[in-house]
Protein backbone atom coordinates (compact mmCIF):
# COMPACT_ATOMS: atom_id res chain seq x y z
CA UNK A 1 0.00 0.00 0.00
CA UNK A 2 1.19 3.49 -0.55
CA UNK A 3 1.74 6.41 2.01
CA UNK A 4 -1.50 7.83 3.27
CA UNK A 5 -0.10 11.34 2.13
CA UNK A 6 -2.51 13.37 -0.15
CA UNK A 7 -1.13 16.37 -2.45
CA UNK A 8 -4.07 18.94 -3.78
CA UNK A 9 -2.95 20.99 -6.92
CA UNK A 10 -4.35 24.13 -8.42
CA UNK A 11 -2.71 24.72 -11.10
CA UNK A 12 -2.54 28.52 -12.62
CA UNK A 13 -4.95 29.72 -14.85
CA UNK A 14 -3.35 31.81 -17.56
CA UNK A 15 -4.04 35.55 -17.69
CA UNK A 16 -6.69 35.58 -20.00
CA UNK A 17 -9.10 35.66 -17.32
CA UNK A 18 -8.21 38.97 -16.08
CA UNK A 19 -10.93 41.37 -15.00
CA UNK A 20 -9.79 44.86 -14.13
CA UNK A 21 -11.09 47.13 -11.33
CA UNK A 22 -11.33 50.22 -13.66
CA UNK A 23 -10.08 52.63 -10.40
CA UNK A 24 -7.11 50.62 -10.09
CA UNK A 25 -6.32 48.83 -13.28
CA UNK A 26 -5.49 45.85 -11.17
CA UNK A 27 -6.57 42.00 -11.70
CA UNK A 28 -8.23 40.05 -9.10
CA UNK A 29 -6.58 38.91 -6.29
CA UNK A 30 -6.31 35.43 -5.12
CA UNK A 31 -8.00 33.80 -1.95
CA UNK A 32 -7.71 30.67 -0.50
CA UNK A 33 -9.29 27.85 -2.06
CA UNK A 34 -11.88 27.23 0.31
CA UNK A 35 -13.31 24.27 -1.05
CA UNK A 36 -9.77 22.45 -1.49
CA UNK A 37 -8.92 23.38 1.96
CA UNK A 38 -12.38 21.39 3.57
CA UNK A 39 -11.26 18.48 1.40
CA UNK A 40 -7.66 18.82 3.11
CA UNK A 41 -9.57 19.08 6.18
CA UNK A 42 -11.60 16.07 5.53
CA UNK A 43 -8.42 14.08 4.64
CA UNK A 44 -6.65 15.26 7.78
CA UNK A 45 -9.23 14.54 10.12
CA UNK A 46 -8.99 10.69 8.72
CA UNK A 47 -5.24 10.49 10.01
CA UNK A 48 -3.47 11.84 6.53
CA UNK A 49 -0.90 13.91 5.63
CA UNK A 50 -2.18 16.47 3.40
CA UNK A 51 -0.18 19.45 1.51
CA UNK A 52 -1.41 21.94 -1.17
CA UNK A 53 0.45 23.06 -3.57
CA UNK A 54 -1.84 26.29 -4.86
CA UNK A 55 -0.20 27.10 -8.11
CA UNK A 56 -2.09 30.41 -8.50
CA UNK A 57 0.34 31.69 -5.85
CA UNK A 58 3.58 29.88 -6.15
CA UNK A 59 3.44 30.42 -10.06
CA UNK A 60 6.43 27.53 -10.70
CA UNK A 61 7.13 26.40 -13.96
CA UNK A 62 5.58 22.88 -14.71
CA UNK A 63 9.08 21.21 -13.97
CA UNK A 64 9.75 23.53 -10.53
CA UNK A 65 6.30 22.43 -9.63
CA UNK A 66 6.66 18.40 -10.53
CA UNK A 67 9.65 18.70 -8.71
CA UNK A 68 7.77 20.21 -5.43
CA UNK A 69 4.92 17.57 -5.79
CA UNK A 70 7.56 14.61 -6.13
CA UNK A 71 9.13 16.02 -3.36
CA UNK A 72 6.43 15.09 -0.75
CA UNK A 73 6.13 11.78 -2.25
CA UNK A 74 2.26 11.62 -2.11
CA UNK A 75 0.63 8.19 -2.27
CA UNK A 76 -2.49 10.30 -4.30
CA UNK A 77 -2.59 13.33 -6.08
CA UNK A 78 -5.73 15.54 -6.81
CA UNK A 79 -5.94 17.60 -9.07
CA UNK A 80 -8.70 20.98 -8.77
CA UNK A 81 -9.96 21.62 -12.42
CA UNK A 82 -11.45 25.32 -13.08
CA UNK A 83 -11.92 25.43 -17.04
CA UNK A 84 -9.27 28.24 -17.12
CA UNK A 85 -6.86 25.56 -15.29
CA UNK A 86 -7.99 22.94 -16.97
CA UNK A 87 -5.40 22.78 -20.02
CA UNK A 88 -2.47 23.29 -17.58
CA UNK A 89 -3.89 20.69 -15.10
CA UNK A 90 -4.29 18.19 -18.13
CA UNK A 91 -0.21 18.54 -18.86
CA UNK A 92 0.59 17.98 -15.71
CA UNK A 93 -1.44 14.93 -15.39
CA UNK A 94 0.26 13.57 -18.53
CA UNK A 95 3.65 14.11 -16.46
CA UNK A 96 2.78 13.34 -13.12
CA UNK A 97 1.41 9.75 -14.40
CA UNK A 98 4.72 8.49 -15.16
CA UNK A 99 5.58 8.19 -11.72
CA UNK A 100 2.57 5.75 -11.28
CA UNK A 101 0.97 8.47 -8.59
CA UNK A 102 -2.67 7.93 -8.92
CA UNK A 103 -4.25 10.79 -9.79
CA UNK A 104 -8.23 12.20 -9.07
CA UNK A 105 -9.42 15.28 -10.52
CA UNK A 106 -12.22 17.70 -9.11
CA UNK A 107 -13.64 21.02 -9.40
CA UNK A 108 -15.93 23.07 -11.78
CA UNK A 109 -14.25 21.84 -15.40
CA UNK A 110 -14.36 18.09 -13.67
CA UNK A 111 -17.69 18.24 -12.25
CA UNK A 112 -19.18 19.81 -15.87
CA UNK A 113 -17.12 17.67 -18.10
CA UNK A 114 -16.58 14.30 -15.41
CA UNK A 115 -16.26 11.75 -18.58
CA UNK A 116 -14.28 13.32 -19.93
CA UNK A 117 -11.78 14.27 -17.66
CA UNK A 118 -11.65 10.89 -16.46
CA UNK A 119 -10.43 9.20 -19.83
CA UNK A 120 -7.62 12.06 -19.81
CA UNK A 121 -3.68 10.46 -19.56
CA UNK A 122 -2.94 9.59 -16.00
CA UNK A 123 -6.04 10.66 -14.15
CA UNK A 124 -7.55 7.38 -12.88
CA UNK A 125 -11.11 9.21 -11.16
CA UNK A 126 -12.80 12.31 -11.42
CA UNK A 127 -15.38 13.50 -9.00
CA UNK A 128 -18.23 15.57 -10.30
CA UNK A 129 -19.69 18.06 -7.79
CA UNK A 130 -18.89 18.72 -4.24
CA UNK A 131 -16.40 16.04 -2.74
CA UNK A 132 -16.36 16.44 0.85
CA UNK A 133 -18.66 13.22 1.56
CA UNK A 134 -16.70 11.09 -1.41
CA UNK A 135 -13.31 12.08 -1.04
CA UNK A 136 -12.27 9.61 2.11
CA UNK A 137 -13.43 6.53 0.98
CA UNK A 138 -12.05 7.05 -2.62
CA UNK A 139 -9.14 8.09 -1.24
CA UNK A 140 -8.46 5.79 0.98
CA UNK A 141 -9.72 2.46 -2.01
CA UNK A 142 -6.96 4.31 -4.31
CA UNK A 143 -3.93 4.23 -1.93
CA UNK A 144 -5.21 0.74 -1.21
CA UNK A 145 -5.15 -0.07 -4.67
CA UNK A 146 -8.80 -1.33 -4.74
CA UNK A 147 -12.04 -0.46 -7.21
CA UNK A 148 -13.20 3.14 -6.37
CA UNK A 149 -15.88 3.04 -4.31
CA UNK A 150 -19.92 2.95 -5.54
CA UNK A 151 -20.78 6.48 -5.06
CA UNK A 152 -22.71 9.35 -6.77
CA UNK A 153 -20.62 11.70 -8.83
CA UNK A 154 -17.46 9.40 -8.83
CA UNK A 155 -16.32 8.34 -12.21
CA UNK A 156 -13.43 6.21 -13.89
CA UNK A 157 -12.59 5.80 -17.45
CA UNK A 158 -15.83 3.88 -18.11
CA UNK A 159 -17.85 3.94 -15.21
CA UNK A 160 -20.59 6.77 -13.28
CA UNK A 161 -23.73 8.09 -13.53
CA UNK A 162 -24.74 11.13 -14.96
CA UNK A 163 -25.03 12.71 -11.26
CA UNK A 164 -23.13 14.71 -8.76
CA UNK A 165 -21.90 14.13 -5.92
CA UNK A 166 -24.36 13.84 -2.53
CA UNK A 167 -23.79 17.27 -0.83
CA UNK A 168 -24.34 17.17 3.47
CA UNK A 169 -25.13 19.55 5.96
CA UNK A 170 -22.57 22.54 5.78
CA UNK A 171 -22.17 22.48 9.79
CA UNK A 172 -21.00 18.99 9.66
CA UNK A 173 -17.85 19.99 7.57
CA UNK A 174 -14.92 20.98 9.20
CA UNK A 175 -13.32 24.47 9.10
CA UNK A 176 -10.92 24.83 5.69
CA UNK A 177 -7.38 23.64 6.53
CA UNK A 178 -6.08 26.98 6.06
CA UNK A 179 -2.70 25.87 7.80
CA UNK A 180 -2.29 23.73 4.47
CA UNK A 181 -1.38 27.25 2.54
CA UNK A 182 0.55 30.29 3.02
CA UNK A 183 -2.19 32.69 3.85
CA UNK A 184 -0.09 36.11 3.81
CA UNK A 185 0.53 35.12 0.31
CA UNK A 186 -3.15 35.84 -0.59
CA UNK A 187 -5.21 38.71 -0.97
CA UNK A 188 -5.62 39.83 2.97
CA UNK A 189 -5.69 44.01 1.89
CA UNK A 190 -9.27 44.98 1.35
CA UNK A 191 -9.05 48.25 1.70
CA UNK A 192 -12.95 49.09 2.08
CA UNK A 193 -13.07 46.99 5.01
CA UNK A 194 -10.50 48.18 6.81
CA UNK A 195 -6.33 48.81 6.64
CA UNK A 196 -5.95 45.44 8.49
CA UNK A 197 -5.95 41.64 7.36
CA UNK A 198 -9.35 40.51 6.10
CA UNK A 199 -10.16 37.14 5.57
CA UNK A 200 -12.69 35.50 3.12
CA UNK A 201 -15.13 33.03 4.46
CA UNK A 202 -18.29 31.31 3.14
CA UNK A 203 -21.84 30.77 4.90
CA UNK A 204 -23.83 28.89 2.35
CA UNK A 205 -23.59 26.79 -1.20
CA UNK A 206 -25.53 26.82 -4.06
CA UNK A 207 -27.92 29.66 -5.98
CA UNK A 208 -31.55 28.83 -7.03
CA UNK A 209 -31.17 31.45 -9.65
CA UNK A 210 -30.09 30.17 -13.44
CA UNK A 211 -28.58 33.19 -14.84
CA UNK A 212 -27.08 32.31 -18.71
CA UNK A 213 -23.66 33.05 -18.35
CA UNK A 214 -22.88 31.16 -15.19
CA UNK A 215 -21.26 27.69 -14.90
CA UNK A 216 -23.01 26.83 -11.80
CA UNK A 217 -26.32 25.27 -12.81
CA UNK A 218 -24.39 23.10 -15.23
CA UNK A 219 -21.77 21.67 -12.71
CA UNK A 220 -23.12 20.72 -10.05
CA UNK A 221 -26.39 19.33 -10.88
CA UNK A 222 -30.19 19.79 -9.04
CA UNK A 223 -28.86 19.87 -6.02
CA UNK A 224 -27.14 23.35 -6.21
CA UNK A 225 -30.23 24.86 -7.41
CA UNK A 226 -31.11 24.21 -3.34
CA UNK A 227 -29.37 27.13 -1.40
CA UNK A 228 -27.85 25.42 1.68
CA UNK A 229 -26.83 27.70 4.34
CA UNK A 230 -24.55 27.28 7.47
CA UNK A 231 -25.95 28.31 10.98
CA UNK A 232 -25.07 31.87 12.36
CA UNK A 233 -23.01 30.07 15.34
CA UNK A 234 -20.95 27.83 12.85
CA UNK A 235 -19.88 31.26 10.97
CA UNK A 236 -19.69 33.24 13.82
CA UNK A 237 -17.31 30.36 15.79
CA UNK A 238 -15.05 30.00 12.20
CA UNK A 239 -14.84 33.86 12.25
CA UNK A 240 -13.09 33.74 16.03
CA UNK A 241 -11.10 31.33 15.02
CA UNK A 242 -10.05 33.59 11.88
CA UNK A 243 -9.12 36.33 14.52
CA UNK A 244 -7.78 34.14 16.64
CA UNK A 245 -5.60 32.27 15.11
CA UNK A 246 -4.39 34.83 12.25
CA UNK A 247 -5.11 38.08 13.64
CA UNK A 248 -8.12 38.65 11.18
CA UNK A 249 -9.55 42.38 11.79
CA UNK A 250 -12.04 42.27 8.92
CA UNK A 251 -14.40 39.89 6.55
CA UNK A 252 -14.81 39.32 3.24
CA UNK A 253 -18.11 36.41 2.75
CA UNK A 254 -17.55 34.93 -0.54
CA UNK A 255 -19.86 32.37 -1.78
CA UNK A 256 -22.10 31.94 -4.91
CA UNK A 257 -25.21 33.84 -3.18
CA UNK A 258 -25.42 34.87 0.42
CA UNK A 259 -28.18 36.98 0.15
CA UNK A 260 -30.76 34.53 -0.96
CA UNK A 261 -32.60 33.63 2.72
CA UNK A 262 -33.37 36.73 4.42
CA UNK A 263 -34.01 34.43 7.29
CA UNK A 264 -30.06 33.69 7.06
CA UNK A 265 -28.44 36.92 6.66
CA UNK A 266 -31.14 38.00 9.37
CA UNK A 267 -29.73 35.02 11.48
CA UNK A 268 -26.22 36.12 10.84
CA UNK A 269 -26.80 39.47 11.77
CA UNK A 270 -28.65 38.65 15.18
CA UNK A 271 -25.47 36.40 15.84
CA UNK A 272 -23.01 38.61 14.93
CA UNK A 273 -24.55 40.94 17.69
CA UNK A 274 -25.34 38.77 20.50
CA UNK A 275 -21.67 38.04 20.46
CA UNK A 276 -20.78 41.81 19.93
CA UNK A 277 -18.72 41.79 17.35
CA UNK A 278 -17.21 44.77 16.33
CA UNK A 279 -15.33 43.51 13.07
CA UNK A 280 -16.14 45.46 9.56
CA UNK A 281 -17.03 43.13 6.63
CA UNK A 282 -17.97 43.21 2.90
CA UNK A 283 -20.30 40.69 0.99
CA UNK A 284 -21.87 39.91 -2.27
CA UNK A 285 -25.52 40.64 -2.97
CA UNK A 286 -27.73 39.66 -5.38
CA UNK A 287 -29.94 42.83 -6.49
CA UNK A 288 -33.20 40.60 -6.11
CA UNK A 289 -32.55 39.11 -2.94
CA UNK A 290 -31.58 41.86 -0.53
CA UNK A 291 -33.74 45.11 0.23
CA UNK A 292 -33.32 48.11 1.50
CA UNK A 293 -34.21 46.69 5.12
CA UNK A 294 -31.75 44.36 5.20
CA UNK A 295 -29.04 46.47 3.40
CA UNK A 296 -29.47 48.81 6.49
CA UNK A 297 -29.76 46.21 9.63
CA UNK A 298 -26.42 44.67 7.96
CA UNK A 299 -24.69 48.13 7.91
CA UNK A 300 -26.00 47.86 11.72
CA UNK A 301 -23.16 44.66 12.20
CA UNK A 302 -20.53 46.15 10.50
CA UNK A 303 -21.41 45.82 6.68
CA UNK A 304 -19.05 48.14 5.10
CA UNK A 305 -18.57 47.39 1.59
CA UNK A 306 -21.02 45.33 -0.95
CA UNK A 307 -20.79 43.94 -4.21
CA UNK A 308 -23.63 43.88 -6.20
CA UNK A 309 -23.50 41.45 -9.23
CA UNK A 310 -25.17 43.71 -11.51
CA UNK A 311 -23.25 42.45 -15.00
CA UNK A 312 -25.42 44.96 -17.09
CA UNK A 313 -26.89 48.44 -17.27
CA UNK A 314 -29.61 46.99 -20.28
CA UNK A 315 -32.26 45.93 -19.01
CA UNK A 316 -32.64 43.98 -22.91
CA UNK A 317 -29.31 42.15 -21.78
CA UNK A 318 -30.29 41.77 -18.27
CA UNK A 319 -33.05 39.62 -19.68
CA UNK A 320 -30.79 37.94 -21.63
CA UNK A 321 -28.44 36.86 -18.35
CA UNK A 322 -31.82 35.89 -16.79
CA UNK A 323 -30.45 37.80 -14.05
CA UNK A 324 -33.86 38.36 -12.64
CA UNK A 325 -34.19 42.56 -11.97
CA UNK A 326 -34.39 45.46 -14.14
CA UNK A 327 -31.13 48.23 -14.10
CA UNK A 328 -33.48 50.62 -12.85
CA UNK A 329 -34.09 48.54 -9.51
CA UNK A 330 -29.86 48.03 -9.46
CA UNK A 331 -29.39 51.57 -9.54
CA UNK A 332 -32.06 52.53 -6.68
CA UNK A 333 -30.44 49.85 -4.76
CA UNK A 334 -27.02 51.20 -5.26
CA UNK A 335 -27.87 54.34 -4.74
CA UNK A 336 -29.52 53.84 -1.19
CA UNK A 337 -26.22 51.79 -0.45
CA UNK A 338 -24.29 54.78 -0.90
CA UNK A 339 -26.47 56.69 1.03
CA UNK A 340 -25.64 54.67 4.02
CA UNK A 341 -22.14 55.32 3.52
CA UNK A 342 -21.02 51.56 2.08
CA UNK A 343 -18.02 51.18 -0.42
CA UNK A 344 -19.94 49.79 -3.33
CA UNK A 345 -18.33 47.39 -5.89
CA UNK A 346 -20.24 45.80 -9.06
CA UNK A 347 -19.26 43.77 -11.93
CA UNK A 348 -20.43 44.22 -15.63
CA UNK A 349 -19.80 41.79 -18.21
CA UNK A 350 -18.67 42.99 -21.40
CA UNK A 351 -18.86 41.17 -25.23
CA UNK A 352 -21.94 38.80 -24.59
CA UNK A 353 -24.01 37.81 -27.84
CA UNK A 354 -26.08 39.79 -29.27
CA UNK A 355 -25.15 42.60 -26.90
CA UNK A 356 -24.68 46.40 -28.80
CA UNK A 357 -22.99 49.44 -28.26
CA UNK A 358 -25.77 51.40 -26.85
CA UNK A 359 -26.07 47.84 -24.37
CA UNK A 360 -22.72 48.80 -23.40
CA UNK A 361 -23.15 52.45 -22.97
CA UNK A 362 -25.86 51.99 -20.83
CA UNK A 363 -23.71 49.83 -18.43
CA UNK A 364 -20.87 52.50 -18.44
CA UNK A 365 -24.24 55.06 -18.21
CA UNK A 366 -25.17 53.40 -15.25
CA UNK A 367 -21.87 53.54 -13.64
CA UNK A 368 -21.34 56.50 -14.10
CA UNK A 369 -25.03 57.59 -12.22
CA UNK A 370 -24.39 55.81 -9.58
CA UNK A 371 -20.96 56.57 -8.62
CA UNK A 372 -19.83 53.21 -7.78
CA UNK A 373 -16.50 52.85 -6.02
CA UNK A 374 -15.18 50.29 -7.67
CA UNK A 375 -16.67 49.18 -11.28
CA UNK A 376 -15.15 45.81 -12.93
CA UNK A 377 -15.70 45.48 -16.26
CA UNK A 378 -15.04 42.02 -17.71
CA UNK A 379 -14.61 40.12 -21.17
CA UNK A 380 -17.40 37.88 -21.46
CA UNK A 381 -15.93 33.88 -21.67
CA UNK A 382 -17.83 31.37 -22.18
CA UNK A 383 -18.01 28.42 -19.50
CA UNK A 384 -18.79 25.04 -20.26
CA UNK A 385 -21.95 24.15 -18.11
CA UNK A 386 -23.78 27.31 -18.82
CA UNK A 387 -26.62 28.13 -20.72
CA UNK A 388 -24.99 30.71 -23.37
CA UNK A 389 -22.58 28.37 -23.99
CA UNK A 390 -23.66 25.52 -25.78
CA UNK A 391 -26.46 28.54 -27.29
CA UNK A 392 -23.41 30.10 -28.95
CA UNK A 393 -21.18 26.66 -29.96
CA UNK A 394 -24.58 26.05 -31.45
CA UNK A 395 -24.49 29.00 -33.39
CA UNK A 396 -20.68 29.26 -33.82
CA UNK A 397 -20.65 32.82 -32.57
CA UNK A 398 -17.18 32.62 -31.38
CA UNK A 399 -14.32 30.84 -31.41
CA UNK A 400 -12.54 28.41 -29.08
CA UNK A 401 -10.16 28.41 -27.09
CA UNK A 402 -8.26 25.06 -26.62
CA UNK A 403 -11.56 22.62 -25.81
CA UNK A 404 -12.49 24.74 -23.00
CA UNK A 405 -13.59 27.89 -23.14
CA UNK A 406 -14.94 30.27 -25.82
CA UNK A 407 -13.86 33.62 -26.30
CA UNK A 408 -15.93 36.22 -28.09
CA UNK A 409 -14.34 36.58 -31.71
CA UNK A 410 -13.78 40.67 -31.01
CA UNK A 411 -11.05 39.61 -28.50
CA UNK A 412 -9.25 37.06 -29.81
CA UNK A 413 -6.76 39.05 -31.37
CA UNK A 414 -5.89 40.79 -27.84
CA UNK A 415 -5.87 37.47 -26.32
CA UNK A 416 -3.99 35.37 -28.88
CA UNK A 417 -0.23 37.38 -28.63
CA UNK A 418 -0.02 37.81 -25.00
CA UNK A 419 2.93 40.05 -24.81
CA UNK A 420 0.22 42.56 -26.42
CA UNK A 421 -2.43 41.46 -24.50
CA UNK A 422 -1.83 43.04 -21.09
CA UNK A 423 -1.54 46.79 -22.44
CA UNK A 424 -4.53 46.31 -25.19
CA UNK A 425 -6.96 45.19 -22.39
CA UNK A 426 -5.45 48.01 -19.91
CA UNK A 427 -6.28 50.52 -22.68
CA UNK A 428 -9.92 48.89 -23.86
CA UNK A 429 -10.87 49.17 -19.81
CA UNK A 430 -9.40 52.44 -19.45
CA UNK A 431 -11.43 53.64 -22.85
CA UNK A 432 -14.85 52.31 -21.06
CA UNK A 433 -13.74 53.56 -17.48
CA UNK A 434 -13.56 57.12 -18.48
CA UNK A 435 -15.83 57.21 -15.54
CA UNK A 436 -13.00 56.84 -12.64
CA UNK A 437 -9.67 56.86 -14.95
CA UNK A 438 -8.20 60.25 -15.38
C1 LIG B 1 -14.85 32.43 -4.28
C2 LIG B 1 -14.65 32.29 -5.77
C3 LIG B 1 -13.51 32.86 -6.33
C4 LIG B 1 -12.42 33.48 -5.48
C5 LIG B 1 -11.55 32.40 -4.83
C6 LIG B 1 -11.46 31.13 -5.64
C7 LIG B 1 -10.90 30.02 -4.83
N1 LIG B 1 -9.61 30.07 -4.63
O1 LIG B 1 -11.62 29.16 -4.36
C8 LIG B 1 -11.65 34.37 -6.48
C9 LIG B 1 -12.13 35.77 -6.26
C10 LIG B 1 -10.14 34.38 -6.37
C11 LIG B 1 -12.14 33.79 -7.79
C12 LIG B 1 -11.53 34.10 -8.97
C13 LIG B 1 -11.95 33.59 -10.18
N2 LIG B 1 -13.03 32.84 -10.41
CO1 LIG B 1 -14.15 32.16 -9.06
N3 LIG B 1 -15.43 31.53 -7.86
C14 LIG B 1 -15.57 31.61 -6.58
C15 LIG B 1 -16.89 30.94 -6.16
C16 LIG B 1 -17.98 32.01 -6.02
C17 LIG B 1 -16.85 30.13 -4.89
C18 LIG B 1 -15.72 29.10 -4.84
C19 LIG B 1 -16.04 28.15 -3.76
O2 LIG B 1 -15.59 28.31 -2.63
N4 LIG B 1 -16.91 27.21 -4.05
C20 LIG B 1 -17.47 26.30 -3.09
C21 LIG B 1 -16.58 25.08 -2.93
C22 LIG B 1 -17.26 24.08 -2.03
O3 LIG B 1 -16.44 24.52 -4.23
P1 LIG B 1 -15.05 24.24 -4.90
O4 LIG B 1 -14.04 25.19 -4.42
O5 LIG B 1 -15.24 24.10 -6.34
O6 LIG B 1 -14.65 22.80 -4.30
C23 LIG B 1 -15.52 21.68 -4.26
C24 LIG B 1 -15.64 20.86 -5.56
O7 LIG B 1 -15.33 21.56 -6.72
C25 LIG B 1 -14.74 19.67 -5.36
N5 LIG B 1 -13.33 19.80 -5.69
C26 LIG B 1 -12.58 20.91 -5.88
N6 LIG B 1 -11.29 20.58 -6.12
C27 LIG B 1 -11.20 19.25 -6.10
C28 LIG B 1 -10.12 18.39 -6.29
C29 LIG B 1 -10.33 17.02 -6.21
C30 LIG B 1 -9.19 16.09 -6.41
C31 LIG B 1 -11.63 16.51 -5.95
C32 LIG B 1 -11.86 15.05 -5.89
C33 LIG B 1 -12.71 17.37 -5.77
C34 LIG B 1 -12.49 18.73 -5.83
O8 LIG B 1 -14.87 19.46 -3.95
C35 LIG B 1 -14.85 20.73 -3.30
C36 LIG B 1 -15.52 20.69 -1.96
O9 LIG B 1 -16.87 20.32 -2.07
C37 LIG B 1 -17.12 30.00 -7.38
C38 LIG B 1 -18.52 29.51 -7.59
C39 LIG B 1 -18.63 28.05 -7.16
N7 LIG B 1 -19.78 27.64 -6.80
O10 LIG B 1 -17.69 27.28 -7.15
C40 LIG B 1 -16.52 30.79 -8.52
C41 LIG B 1 -15.92 30.06 -9.73
C42 LIG B 1 -15.11 28.87 -9.27
N8 LIG B 1 -15.02 31.08 -10.28
C43 LIG B 1 -15.04 31.10 -11.56
C44 LIG B 1 -14.25 31.99 -12.33
C45 LIG B 1 -14.55 32.04 -13.81
C46 LIG B 1 -13.28 32.77 -11.75
C47 LIG B 1 -12.31 33.71 -12.47
C48 LIG B 1 -11.77 33.20 -13.77
C49 LIG B 1 -13.03 35.05 -12.60
C50 LIG B 1 -12.26 36.03 -13.41
N9 LIG B 1 -12.73 36.23 -14.60
O11 LIG B 1 -11.28 36.55 -12.99
C51 LIG B 1 -11.19 33.86 -11.43
C52 LIG B 1 -10.11 32.77 -11.64
C53 LIG B 1 -9.21 32.64 -10.46
C54 LIG B 1 -8.35 31.43 -10.50
N10 LIG B 1 -7.05 31.65 -10.49
O12 LIG B 1 -8.84 30.31 -10.56
C55 LIG B 1 -15.97 30.10 -12.16
C56 LIG B 1 -15.24 28.90 -12.76
C57 LIG B 1 -15.94 28.46 -14.02
C58 LIG B 1 -15.35 27.23 -14.57
N11 LIG B 1 -16.20 26.40 -15.14
O13 LIG B 1 -14.18 27.00 -14.52
C59 LIG B 1 -16.89 29.77 -10.92
C60 LIG B 1 -17.45 28.33 -10.89
C61 LIG B 1 -18.05 30.81 -10.94
C62 LIG B 1 -18.90 30.71 -12.19
N12 LIG B 1 -19.99 30.05 -12.15
O14 LIG B 1 -18.58 31.25 -13.21
N13 LIG B 1 -13.21 32.98 -7.64
S1 LIG C 1 -24.25 34.21 -11.53
FE1 LIG C 1 -24.61 34.23 -9.34
S2 LIG C 1 -26.86 34.54 -9.17
FE2 LIG C 1 -26.47 33.87 -11.26
S3 LIG C 1 -26.74 31.61 -11.21
FE3 LIG C 1 -24.52 32.05 -10.96
S4 LIG C 1 -24.24 32.08 -8.72
FE4 LIG C 1 -26.46 32.31 -9.10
Amino acid sequence: MKERRFAFVIEQCPDLSVRWNTNTLRPIAPLPPLGVLTLAAVLEREGWSVAVFDNSISKYPKERLLAAITAFQPGVVGLSMTSLNAPGSLELAASLSETGVPLLAGGPHASVRPREVARAIGITTAVAGEADLVIAALAEAVVRGQPVPEMSGIYTADSGEGVTAPSGELDDLPDPARHLVPIESYGRTVRDVTDGAVDSLATSRGCPFQCTFCSNPGAWGSEYRRHRTRSAASVADEMEHLVGRYGSEGFFFREDNMTVSRAHVLALCDEFERRGFRYPWKCEAHVATVDEQVLERMVGVGLRSVWLGIESGSDRMLRRMRKGFSAGRAKELLLFAKSLGLHTASGFLLGLPGETENDIAASVRLAEQTEIDDVWFQVYIGYPGSALYEEIRAHQLVEAQWHTILIPRTEIASFADSSKREGQLREHFRQLARVRCA
